[in-house]
């Protein structure tokens, strides 16, 4: 065995152990599923669907992805899980390739207001090879769904995407779907970041109102890295070959030979997510959230909080991930809604508490962490953003070499190693 591999590993088990992970995209899986993650099952190939594939010796991963796709469609009622895509933008980009000839146009939030690369952003294939348009947050920081409206009746989109990664706020599955009516487009619900807020009961489910949904399975569903695209009976009924459309566009279309240990993994997190006990964790997920942006000056309705940095300083963003990761609290700088400086060094920072919540903390351990996250940030104070632009890289570098020293945060760290390995990681 790599001594050097499993040396690196055990190093980060400590990072995992002795910090706080309040990356809102994050989570902690079960040792159930780590095992059938590293399991012989990622010995095998099976292109295609079970019964349909084209390598022999498939009858047991056949019985897998099966068990996989029925615990979804029971636990999301849907009449169609594909368990398959290897992550959530393979997921869309199948899901675009199933409903759009290329050119044609998908309408999604911004990635600036808090939606996802592939939604529609520059660089990303939504953009290259489709004709996207975006959608953007109010003064409220919330869907402004006027402009919606406006957008998809001038540009007649095929697609609307109705998902976030960075947004704060419930969504009204509702208005998107009165929106895609009126112009005949297909909706699709991007739950990646609140997929256990759903099956967990705490936020409800767009499948009465959406045709497809897609979602990662390692975020809030604290599952493996993994994704999910499903059909709902408005989907099938609107088009009845979407199964068929989205399994082209998974294999040939896209992916070659599925993850199977990946898909066992699923499975167990599926399994996971159906009990009582993930109830309760999706529950405690929003009140720790909620307390923890009240603490912090803001608001949150399901896992993130997206903290405004600018009462620190001009583009603070880099700076606040820099203290906060010397502190031994890992968040990701993030722009926020029509951010004043720039997406490369973005004015705020984006948080949450799915890994810290499957640690077993309350709303008191909140408490103390936002005191902790409001004492780091203020060593940031008077470190700004240049405002000319070619100062900028020179600036951030500086600060992360030089904040590393800072005594008040190593003072800072030792406490949260304290605090933070008084509470079990699961699978650790
Ligand atoms: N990278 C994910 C997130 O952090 O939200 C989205 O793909």
């Amino acid at each position: 065995m790599s001594k050097i591999v499993f040396k690196l590993i055990e190093k980060e088990k400590v990072r995992q152990v002795t910090g706080l992970e309040m990356i809102p995209s994050e989570n902690y899986v079960s040792s159930g599923v780590l095992s059938a993650l590293g399991s012989i099952l990622t010995n095998k190939y099976s292109e295609g669907f079970p019964g349909r594939r084209y390598y022999g010796g498939n009858e047991v991963i056949d019985e897998i992805e099966n068990y996989a796709a029925d615990l979804a469609k029971k636990l999301f009622e849907v009449p169609v899980a594909l368990v398959q895509p290897y992550s959530g933008s393979p997921a869309n980009m199948a899901t675009t390739m199933a409903v759009c000839q290329p050119g044609e146009t998908v309408l999604g939030l911004a990635l600036s207001s808090g939606g996802h690369l592939t939604h529609g952003a520059n660089l990303s294939f939504s953009s290259i090879f489709y004709k996207a348009v975006n959608y953007t947050v109010g003064p409220d920081w919330k869907i402004n769904f006027e402009e919606m409206k406006e957008l998809a009746l001038k540009h007649k989109p095929k697609l609307i995407w109705a998902g976030t990664t960075a947004y704060p706020y419930k969504l009204d599955y509702k208005k998107f779907r009165e929106v895609a009516d009126l112009v005949g487009a297909y909706l699709v619900a991007d739950i990646s970041h609140i997929s256990g807020l759903i099956v967990g009961g705490v936020h409800s489910s767009p499948v009465n109102d959406v045709d497809i949904i897609t979602t990662t399975t390692h975020k809030t569903l604290r599952g493996p890295r993994g994704a999910m695209i499903m059909v709902t009976d408005r989907g099938l009924k609107k088009d009845p070959d979407l199964r068929s459309k989205l399994e082209k566009a998974i294999i040939p279309g896209l992916q070659g030979g599925p993850h199977n240990h990946q898909t066992a993994a699923i499975a167990i997190a599926l399994e996971e997510a159906a009990t009582p006990k993930f109830k309760k964790y999706a529950e405690q997920v929003v009140k720790n959230a909620k307390v923890l942006a009240e603490e912090l000056g803001t608001k949150s309705e399901n896992h993130l909080i997206l903290l405004s940095l600018t009462d620190y300083g001009y583009g603070m963003g880099y700076q606040g991930q820099y203290a906060l990761e010397t502190a031994g609290i890992t968040v990701n700088k993030n722009t926020i809604p029509g951010e004043p400086v720039s997406p490369f060094y973005p004015s705020g920072i984006r948080l949450g508490t799915p890994a810290l919540t499957s640690r077993g903390m309350k709303e008191a351990d909140m408490i103390k962490i936002s005191k902790w996250i409001k004492l780091a940030l203020e060593e940031t104070r008077g470190n700004e953003t240049p405002k000319e632009k070619e100062l900028r890289a020179e600036h951030i570098k500086n600060f992360k070499r030089e904040i590393v020293k800072n005594k008040n945060l190593q003072r800072i760290r030792n406490e949260v190693k304290k605090f933070a390995s008084k509470f079990p990681v699961p699978g650790i």
